[in-house]
């Protein structure tokens, strides 16, 4: 018997990542997708096999974690030996503009899953991950961050998440679930949404290089993230629901870097110098020189700038996990580090707009269609 997975967030970038670890293992893979005016399932489309064409593994379902009739219905029709309730409203800093909307779908949301499996009787058979994050961490209270390091969170989603992480203990411990959240770190790679901070930076390198765009607007160059690839992070969440018994884990890869450090480091990918001036977030004025004939690049033009808009009310500074648990007992090793990590998503970015500069080149205009 084929085991069968449910996905919420399938349409995400960890979604995708994990509906193909799961169909490579032999799994059939049940998302849960939003309606959208627009198609949305374009980080899947490359796994999603035509009912019409034949027998499919994966199988794509209209619903919502806002909607619990639906969340129960399809639990029902499933009978998933796993959930992985990946699906959220996932933007820190969007979350301060809606945050009752982000703790109803992050954190009622969670619990709308846990009660659908309660109320099926499906306790026994159903287990279920929850995309716990390092932003429960929030205001530094220890380095490295690990399992017992306590909780400060800073922003209306890591609230939300707090939720959703105590509701999930909590069901473990009152209806005996196999119930486990895995705290992971900042994870990235080439489909890594468009706003998240490394793949505007790599999409900015990308366009500047080609003459596409003048300048990428940042906001608080001296954040400290712990980064990893989305990749190794979803074999991490799938052997979490391997264990013999139900825990939480920290997936991190243990090393920080500042924000200003990636966008150096993506830069220098394409061999342009990035030189700062100054050093405080707050300040005015950072420029970036670049000095590559390659691209064509005028030397000295400013092509990295500060606006604040991009602060968050309440920023979380530093983030460091240690991942000791997640190594000795789930066997867990990373394989990208971040000089990897960049190198792809650079590389992938270029090549997305190699195309529109090709398109450019030929006379044809460009929409900034994708700000
Ligand atoms: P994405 O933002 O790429 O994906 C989020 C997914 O959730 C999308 O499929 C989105 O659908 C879906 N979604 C949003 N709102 C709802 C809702 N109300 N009902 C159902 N689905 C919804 O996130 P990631 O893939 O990066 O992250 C996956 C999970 O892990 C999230 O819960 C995130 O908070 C958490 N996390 C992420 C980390 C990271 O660094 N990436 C680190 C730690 C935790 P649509 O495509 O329609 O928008
Ligand atoms: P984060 O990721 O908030 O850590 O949440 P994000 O990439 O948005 O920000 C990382 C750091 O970069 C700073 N920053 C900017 N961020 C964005 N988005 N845009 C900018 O222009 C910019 N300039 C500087 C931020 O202030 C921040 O310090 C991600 C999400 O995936 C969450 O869902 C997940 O839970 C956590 O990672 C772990």
């Amino acid at each position: 018997m084929k085991k069968k997975a449910l996905i919420t967030g399938v349409t995400g970038q960890d979604g995708a990542y994990l509906t193909e670890l799961l169909l490579s293992k032999g799994y059939e893979v049940h998302g849960i997708k939003r309606r959208s005016s627009l198609f949305n399932t374009e980080r899947i489309d490359h796994l999603y096999q035509d009912s019409h064409e034949g027998e499919t593994n994966m199988i794509l379902h209209f619903g919502d974690l806002s909607d619990s009739t639906n969340l129960i219905r399809i639990v029902q029709q499933v009978q998933p030996d796993e959930i992985y309730n990946l699906g959220a409203m996932s933007h820190v800093k969007v979350s301060f503009d809606t945050p009752e909307y982000t703790a109803n779908a992050d954190g009622i949301g969670t619990l709308r899953l846990l009660e659908a499996i309660r109320i099926l009787g499906l306790q026994k058979k159903t287990r279920i991950y929850q995309a716990s994050t390092s932003e429960l961490y929030g205001l530094v209270q220890a380095v490295p961050q690990s399992e017992t390091t306590p909780f400060y969170p800073r922003s209306p989603y890591a609230v939300a998440k707090l939720y959703a992480y105590w509701i999930t203990v909590n069901y473990r411990e009152a209806y005996g679930m196999f119930a486990c959240n895995g705290i992971l770190f900042n994870h990235e790679s080439p489909l890594r949404g468009e706003t998240f901070v490394t793949r505007k930076i790599t999409r900015g390198v990308a366009k500047i290089a080609l003459g596409l765009q003048d300048k990428i607007y940042l906001g608080n160059l001296d954040a400290q993230r712990d980064w990893g690839h989305a990749k190794d992070y979803v074999e991490a969440m799938y052997l979490i629901l391997q264990q013999e018994t139900p825990e939480d884990f920290v997936i991190a890869t243990g090393v920080t870097t500042r924000v200003r450090e990636f966008v150096r480091l993506a830069f220098a990918e394409l061999g342009i110098e990035v030189v700062f001036k100054g050093d405080q977030a707050d300040e005015k004025g950072y420029v970036a020189y670049c000095s590559n004939p390659d691209f064509q690049l005028e030397i000295g033009k400013e092509i990295v700038a500060v606006d604040p808009q991009y602060f968050r009310p309440t920023e979380v500074d530093l983030l460091i996990g240690d991942p000791a648990k997640s190594m000795s007992k789930l066997g867990w090793q990373p394989k990208y580090d971040l000089q990897g990590l960049v190198k792809e998503m650079v590389a992938a970015d270029l090549e997305l707009f190699l195309r529109d500069s090709f398109l450019k080149e030929a006379g044809y205009g460009i929409k900034n269609q994708y700000e």
